[in-house]
């Protein structure tokens, strides 16, 4: 009796879940992002792994013990054995299983952690300052440097009572006024810092996320694939005071020949501009 409702419990929950599991996008929007690195796809290849590890754990252990609990019930005169309190055998089995399963995941976890923070090798380094309320970019080797905050639409449409409807402005609260500017296929090292509270630089497309910690530089990089230029988006992933959901970060990943077209551009702008030609002297 006890079986067959259970039976069809299973049978309910499997048909529920089961159109859900095929609306791709439904699915894939929980999930982690694969990203555009090779580091990012790294880090959801691990997290795919370790999650299938716990879902085998979880049928098998949730399996047993239910079924220890339906066959071996009181109402089906099962008496308590107290005469085997202890079995060495069992007791390492469940002890070097675990710890195989443990290592397994440790290795190639070590392994990527080391990778992530390998920041030799790097090609271009851009300085990241976090403030209250928004982004500073430094391009170190180039001289340009500037600030990045929320997009004016968004900062409209947010203000108490502005009467705009967040729904139609485009990227609302995603979009920046000056994004940044990055090459593809370029090893990017960021020097992430504060300048007033602890923020985080955070670009799940690119597997980064990375305190900005006053008085300490962080470092952090990432190598978008040559085939992924475009614009990246992400947020302040540390809670650093009011505005903290109103500075998000965008990157704008050009080729390289536009990158360096760009940047270009950007040094002669902010070059100081040359003092004044002294005046001819009057006699
Ligand atoms: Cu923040």
């Amino acid at each position: 009796m006890i079986r067959a409702k259970l039976m069809s419990l299973a049978l309910a929950a499997a048909a529920a879940l089961a159109p859900a599991a095929h609306a791709e996008s439904g699915w894939g929007e929980l999930n982690l992002t694969q990203g555009v690195t090779d580091i990012s796809r790294k880090i959801y290849d691990l997290h795919m792994l370790i999650f299938w590890v716990c879902v085998v754990i979880g049928i098998v252990v949730f399996g047993v013990m239910i079924w220890s609990i339906v066959t071996f019930r009181k109402s089906k005169g099962a008496v308590p054995d107290t005469t085997m309190v202890h079995n060495t055998k069992v007791e390492v089995v469940w002890t070097v299983i675990p710890v195989m399963i443990l290592v397994a995941m440790a290795v190639p976890a070590a392994r990527t952690l080391v990778e992530i923070e390998d920041t030799s090798k790097t090609e271009l380094s851009i300085k990241v300052t976090g403030f209250q309320w928004g982004w500073n970019y430094d391009y170190l080797d180039d001289g340009v440097s500037y600030y990045s905050h929320l997009d004016r639409a968004s900062n409209a449409a947010r203000e108490l009572d502005s009467g705009i409807d967040p729904h139609t402005v485009e990227h609302y609260l995603l979009n920046v006024d000056q994004p940044l500017v990055v090459p593809v296929d370029t090893k990017v090292r960021l020097l992430i810092t504060g300048a007033d509270v602890i923020h985080s630089w955070w670009v799940p497309a690119f597997g980064v996320k990375k305190d900005a910690i006053p008085g300490f530089v962080n470092e952090a990089w990432f190598k978008v694939d040559t085939d992924k230029p475009g614009l990246y988006r992400g947020q302040c992933a540390e809670l650093c005071g009011r505005d903290h959901g109103f500075m998000p970060i965008v990157v704008d990943v050009r080729s390289k020949a536009d990158f360096a077209a760009w940047l270009k551009d950007k040094a002669t702008q902010q070059k100081p501009a040359a003092p004044p030609a002294p005046a001819p002297n009057a006699s």
